[in-house]
């Protein structure tokens, strides 16, 4: 089959034929019906996030399931799935505490490219290639660990359902489950693309009174008024820390980071209020590191990480497409641009540019 390959950094996707292998014990083939293009894929094209070699890229995405390995008790072929792109092992203690998106086994895997076995179903010439999280979904098939699907609605879109497999599920949960953001507070958002714009919706939907949308583009600025935001700032052309302290004295009560620059995390902590909260979402590149200022500590300020939108995926995304399909939850705002696998460099050009929302590959 056709799938878009990373072979080294700095160099556009290859759409290349490799060979997908049948799914071993507790792992699913689904046929991937659509895949969206998230910035952290084009931070491994840039070199920012390592990457292992040769590698399917796509960690956001939905489809049917295919076929079965053995023993997967889980989901049978038919039933249509979001793709989560960290997998979760059961059984060690972040999987039994209740927090599989720090799972031990599922983030090496996820990291490292292959399956849970450490072993790939992708290859080429007989040689392995990485599937990029264990969701490899830049590909009409893809193999992966039952534990990495959740199974959805069958009355909803997979094009929809696609995004909440990364964009949406890591900003609404970073909102809800990380942050725990409660009504009629004041919230500020540092980078309003693809998950930015669902940190804002998420704080609307938790009923916060302000949210204020920092950004360096007008484009994502309306957008993000589109998807609830009551105020917009462009930290290109104003100050962000005067601007928000003008309109919310103190501080914010929360501020969360979705760039992966470092500055941006310390603007994060800089703009909240005495005891307020800071979550990072994004990543910066590695080696990076942010400087606190050391005498506010007594302040009570906290900062903190927000990994997939701090998620039980088989909880929280079913009731993602709920809200969607109750017309709460905005996915349709988020497509801005509907490409072939062919068209995926030109999705990431776009994405550089600052032009779109969200791009989505379909398979369709
Ligand atoms: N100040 C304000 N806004 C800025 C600045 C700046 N200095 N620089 C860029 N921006 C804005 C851009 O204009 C854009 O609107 C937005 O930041 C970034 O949006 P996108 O659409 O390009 O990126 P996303 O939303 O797809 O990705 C953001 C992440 C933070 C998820 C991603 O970049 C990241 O850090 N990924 C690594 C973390 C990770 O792996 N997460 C799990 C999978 S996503
Ligand atoms: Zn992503
Ligand atoms: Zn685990």
């Amino acid at each position: 089959m056709k799938a878009a390959v990373f072979y080294r950094p700095n160099e556009p996707l290859a759409i290349d034929d490799v060979d997908l292998a049948d799914p071993k014990p507790q792992e699913v083939t689904v046929r991937v019906a659509a895949a969206g293009v998230c910035h952290s894929d084009l931070h491994m094209i840039d070199g920012l996030i390592p990457c292992p070699s040769p590698c399917v890229l796509g960690h956001e995405g939905a489809g049917v399931v295919e076929k079965v390995g053995e023993g997967v008790t889980y989901t049978q072929p038919g039933d249509h799935v979001i793709l989560s792109f960290i997998p979760s092992c059961g059984q060690c203690p972040y999987c039994i505490a209740g927090r599989p998106n720090l799972c031990t086994a599922g983030n090496r895997a996820a990291t490292r490219g292959t399956l849970l076995d450490g072993t790939t179903r992708l290859s080429k010439d007989g040689k392995p290639v990485y599937h990029l999280t264990c969701t490899a979904c830049f590909a009409p098939y893809a193999v992966l660990p039952e534990s990495s699907l959740v199974k959805i609605r069958q009355d909803m879109p997979l094009d929809r359902a696609a995004l909440i497999g990364c964009g949406v599920m890591t900003g609404v949960g970073a909102v809800i489950n990380t942050a725990k953001v409660q009504p009629g507070s004041s919230v500020a958002v540092i980078g309003c693309g693809g998950v930015g714009l669902n940190v804002v919706q998420g704080a609307a939907l938790t009923g916060a009174a302000q949210i204020i949308a920092i950004d360096i583009n007008d484009y994502k600025l309306e957008l993000a008024q589109q998807f609830g935001a009551t105020h917009a700032l462009n930290s290109a052309n104003e100050d962000a820390l005067s601007a928000v302290r003008n309109l919310s004295p103190g501080g914010v009560d929360y501020a969360f980071e979705v760039i992966g620059r470092p500055e941006t995390m310390r603007q994060a902590f800089d703009l909240i209020r005495r005891g307020g909260l800071a979550v990072v979402v994004g990543l910066a590149p590695a080696g990076a590191e942010v400087s606190l200022p050391a005498g506010v500590f007594l302040q009570e300020k906290t900062i903190t990480g927000s990994s997939y939108g701090g998620t039980r995926p088989r909880i929280d995304m079913p009731k993602l497409v709920d809200l969607y399909l109750l017309g709460r939850l905005k996915l349709d705002e988020l497509i801005s641009r509907v490409y072939p696998l062919e068209g995926i460099n030109d999705a990431f050009e776009a994405m550089r540019r600052g032009e779109v929302a969200r791009s989505i590959v379909s398979f369709a």
